[in-house]
C-alpha cells in the first residue's frame, strides 16, 4: 500500500507502454519543462518560493514589453541565468533520456520548453525547443549597417547607437508566437506517438503544455512525471510522483 507500492505498479505498466513504443518510429514523444533541470540546480518557475515567478512577475521579465521598458533589469536577469546555465551539469534524468534516443535511434522526440540546453549539453540529438535558447541572442528589430559595430557596456544589452536596436535572448516570450517549425515537428511528434511522457512541467503555458492533450486525442498514452500535481494530471493515463533524476532512469535505462 502507499503511494511507493503505487509507483511501483505504475512504473511496470508505464515500462510495458515503452516497450510498445519501442516497436514504432517515433513511438515515444517527451515533453520536458523546468523540473527536469531542478536537481542540476536550475531554479524552476513556478515553485513556490524558490521559483523565478515567486520574485518577478513573468509579464515584466519574459516579454517584449517589459524588455523595452527595462532593458537593463531584464538583460541583467538574463545574464545572471546564463551564469548559472553556464556552471551546472546535466543530471540522471537529462541522461537517461540522451542514452536512450542513442540506443534508439529515431525512436523518440524530445520537446522541450527549457532554454538553459542542458538536454543538448546531456547528448540528446535534435531537442525542439519550443520556447527558445538562453545561451543565443537575436537583435530586436532588424539590423541596420551600424548594429554589429555595437560594443556593449558590461551588464548593459547591446544598443545600436546608429538605430536605437537593441540585442535581446533568443528565447520565446510570452506574447510570442512559437518557432513556426518547430511547433510544427512538436505537434506531429505528439500526434504520431503512442506514449508521450510530461517530464517536469505544471502544464501552464501554452500552447506547449497542449502537446499533452494532441497525444491523447491522437490515441496516445500520457504518463506525468513529477513530484507534485500539474494541470495535467486530469487527462494522465499514469502518473509517477518523484523526481525526474529518479525516476527516468528507473523507466529509461
Ligand atoms: C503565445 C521562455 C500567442 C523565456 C517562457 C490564458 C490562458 C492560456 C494561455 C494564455 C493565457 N493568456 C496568455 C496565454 C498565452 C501564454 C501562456 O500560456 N500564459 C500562461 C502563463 C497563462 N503563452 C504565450 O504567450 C506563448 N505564446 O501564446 O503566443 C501568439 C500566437 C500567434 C502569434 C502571436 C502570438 C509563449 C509562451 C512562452 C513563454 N516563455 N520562457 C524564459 O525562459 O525566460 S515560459 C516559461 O514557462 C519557461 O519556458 C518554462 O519552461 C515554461 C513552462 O513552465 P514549466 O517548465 O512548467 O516550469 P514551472 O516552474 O511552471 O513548473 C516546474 C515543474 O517542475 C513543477 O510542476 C514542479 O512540480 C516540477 N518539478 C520540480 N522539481 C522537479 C520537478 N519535476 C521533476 N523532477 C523534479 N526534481
Amino acid at each position: 500500500t502507499g503511494p511507493q507500492a503505487g509507483c511501483a505498479t505504475t512504473m511496470a505498466l508505464v515500462r510495458q507502454w515503452l516497450a510498445q513504443a519501442q516497436g514504432r518510429h517515433k513511438g515515444l514523444a517527451v515533453l520536458t519543462g523546468a523540473g527536469v533541470s531542478a536537481e542540476s540546480g536550475v531554479p524552476t518557475f513556478r515553485d513556490d518560493s524558490t521559483g523565478y515567478w515567486a520574485r518577478f512577475r513573468p509579464e515584466d521579465m519574459a516579454s517584449e514589453a517589459g524588455y523595452r521598458r527595462d532593458p537593463q533589469h531584464v538583460w541583467r536577469w538574463y545574464e545572471y541565468r546564463r551564469e548559472l546555465v553556464r556552471n551546472v551539469q546535466p543530471n540522471a534524468g537529462h541522461l537517461a533520456l540522451a542514452h536512450w534516443a542513442q540506443r534508439h535511434p529515431a525512436g523518440m522526440t524530445l520537446i522541450t520548453q527549457n532554454v538553459d540546453g542542458l538536454h543538448q549539453k546531456a547528448g540528446s540529438p535534435d531537442v525542439l525547443c519550443l520556447h527558445g535558447e538562453l545561451l543565443k541572442n537575436r537583435w530586436l528589430n532588424h539590423r541596420c549597417a551600424q548594429c554589429d559595430l555595437a560594443h556593449p557596456a558590461a551588464g548593459e544589452p547591446p544598443y545600436c547607437p546608429a538605430c536605437g536596436n537593441l540585442v535581446r535572448p533568443a528565447v520565446v516570450w510570452f506574447g510570442e508566437s512559437l518557432p513556426q517549425g518547430i511547433w510544427a515537428e512538436a505537434e506531429q511528434a505528439a500526434q504520431n506517438c503512442t506514449l508521450m511522457l510530461v517530464v517536469g512541467t505544471s502544464g501552464a503555458v501554452y500552447p506547449a503544455a497542449g502537446l499533452a492533450q494532441i497525444a491523447r486525442q491522437a490515441g496516445a498514452r500520457v504518463v506525468v512525471i513529477n513530484p507534485r500535481p500539474t494541470e495535467l494530471d486530469a487527462m494522465a493515463h499514469a502518473l509517477l510522483h518523484g523526481p525526474s533524476a529518479e525516476l527516468l532512469p528507473q523507466l529509461l535505462c
